[in-house]
């Protein structure tokens, strides 16, 4: 089984925009969908309020679209929160709120008791309540997702549970952890031993962006689960972002991971999946795919612009420093027209209004990480050269006046782009709940894997670029202008000139040196160059 759970915390998705997922995903191999949003409240906090006829229709339709494409629908429902697990009136509830969807056609149940509290107890309670739903349901599946469904260890309750389980009950399973990084089939293995061989099915919090995660997109490709882990476990469901357009990105990586383990190309599964979901509009969505593509399974010093300023930090002190700032530019130049590039052009444009407040990010972060860039030109030394074959040059030495101006513009667009609360390239401080077991099986908490912060590429660049600019303040400032062609100093003019045939011009302030290429522009316009007021 492979699919979806749409289970996160938040508003639940729109109805058309569910139709949508799952018509997009059905032809990528999903074949199951769950319905489980938190904070539908008939679904949990008032789990005994029945549905009205509206509503029950909308299920129908889901469930008979789903269908239709070969797509399983479950239907699951958390009364864990205030559920008396013996009330003879609370178990009638919970079988009339069930039994309109049986009638409209649903043959798979989930009972959802996670994150509630702990009671000594519960085990054999809950299993008594989920044993008695299956019988009442029958033959309908019934699926349990428990309140212990973190780790790899036996616990005393996980023992409890299953021995009071049908042994056609499958239990849910987020993995070593909540939001796990990864999941090996061993894993599967050993919590399929601890759940005393009931199939294990996976709740995958992945692309799920909620609780503490809301500021930030997941768009990236799949990642991080062991191509084996689909024959252990009986499936493997993914949890969404509340965004239900834009997590089709990410979702269809899984289904072709899930669909094609072994022959998974996730680059190749993301190009793909970006094409299908942007239409016309899939370079910009790239753009903004790239700048989005961390998340708890992918580190964010992996991000292509974090691997971008890695070989700037490198390079900075070196003569080609101009490439490699280029490079960042060119990026972050898309990024700052994503609002426009991805601006609704009507009320039908879901997805575009639904990352809205991330190309609006993008530019504050881009317009940010650009001023960083112009920064670091500024305290370098620049040449021109004409195109191959002309003799002159001019060059110039970085001017402070200007320098500091742009330093000024640095601290102040990066203190803007730091003021918006949605972020894109890597988060500030963000939470990855890490509940985890501790060794006797109890959970606990992963203190250190919950928190990832200071984790932004273009707060990086702005430091970098204010650090090397504090550098070249005190160590190379002041010193004069110097020009070297094929290794020989050449004269310069008073207005910058030089005479500059041969093969390698490079040219110098103090220890600093910049290489200079014939017809070769540098990353910005340069007022030091340009045609003096
Ligand atoms: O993962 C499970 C079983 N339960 C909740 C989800 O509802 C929630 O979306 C994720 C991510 O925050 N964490 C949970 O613990």
């Amino acid at each position: 089984m492979r699919g979806v759970v749409e289970g996160f915390y938040g508003t639940p998705w729109a109805h058309e925009a569910r139709l949508d997922v799952i018509s997009f995903l059905a032809p990528r191999g999903m074949n199951a969908y769950v319905y489980a949003p938190k904070d539908d409240v008939k679904h949990r906090a008032q789990w005994r309020t029945r549905y009205d006829d509206a509503e029950l229709a909308g299920f129908a339709e889901v469930a008979a679209d789903a269908a239709g494409l070969g797509v399983r629908f479950g239907f699951a429902i958390s009364p864990g929160l205030d559920i008396t697990y013996e009330s003879d009136a609370d178990r009638a509830d919970l079988l009339a709120k069930l039994e309109p969807m049986r009638t409209n056609g649903v043959t798979w149940f989930l009972l959802l008791v996670d994150d509630i509290p702990m009671q000594p107890g519960l085990a054999p309670r809950q299993g008594a309540l989920a044993s008695w739903l299956h019988d009442a349901l029958h033959p309908c599946a019934v699926t349990v997702c428990p309140p212990e469904y973190v780790g790899t260890r036996p616990s005393p309750y996980l023992a409890a549970l299953s021995a009071g389980l049908p042994g056609d009950v499958d239990l849910m399973w987020t993995g070593p952890t909540v939001c796990s990084p990864e999941i090996t089939a061993e894993d599967a293995r050993r919590w399929t031993k601890a759940v005393d061989g009931h199939g294990v099915l996976v709740w995958d919090n992945t692309p799920v962006n909620d609780a503490l995660m809301t500021n930030c997109l997941h768009l990236g490709p799949y990642r991080g689960r062991d191509p084996d882990l689909v024959d252990v476990v009986s499936g493997v469901l993914c949890n969404p972002m509340t965004q239900a357009h834009a997590s089709k990105i990410p979702l269809a990586t899984a289904m072709d991971f899930l669909a094609d383990p072994d022959g998974y190309d996730p680059g190749a599964s993301w190009a793909r999946a970006i094409a299908d979901v942007g239409g016309a509009r899939a370079a910009p969505l790239a753009v903004l795919a790239r700048a989005c593509a961390d998340g708890p399974v992918t580190r964010p010093d992996t991000l292509d612009l974090a691997l971008k300023v890695d070989v700037i930090a490198a390079t900075i002190d070196r003569p080609e420093w101009p490439d490699a700032i280029e490079a960042v530019a060119t990026e972050l130049r898309a990024a700052r027209t994503l609002g426009d590039a991805l601006a609704p052009g009507s009320t039908d444009d879901s997805l575009l209004f639904e990352v809205g407040p991330w190309t609006h990010a993008a530019r504050t972060e881009a317009e940010a990480g650009l001023a960083a860039l112009r920064l670091l030109q500024q305290v370098r030394p620049v040449a021109t050269l004409g195109d191959a074959g002309e003799a002159a040059g001019t060059a110039a030495a970085p001017d402070p006046e200007t320098a500091m101006q742009h330093a000024f513009v640095v601290l102040f667009l990066w203190a803007a782009a730091r003021a918006d609360e949605k972020v894109v390239y890597g988060p500030r401080f963000v939470v990855y709940t890490p509940v985890i077991q501790l060794a006797d099986g109890s959970p606990g908490l992963d203190a250190a894997a919950a928190v990832r912060e200071d984790a932004n590429a273009v707060d990086r660049l702005c430091r970098l670029a204010l650090a090397t600019y504090d550098v070249w303040r005190t160590s190379a400032a002041g010193e004069p202008l110097r020009v070297l062609v094929d290794g020989t100093a050449r004269a310069v003019a008073a207005d910058g000139t030089f005479q500059a045939g041969g093969e390698t011009v490079l040219v110098c302030q103090g220890w600093l040196c910049t290489r200079a290429d014939a017809g070769k522009q540098l990353p910005f316009p340069d007022v030091r160059l340009g045609p003096k007021p």
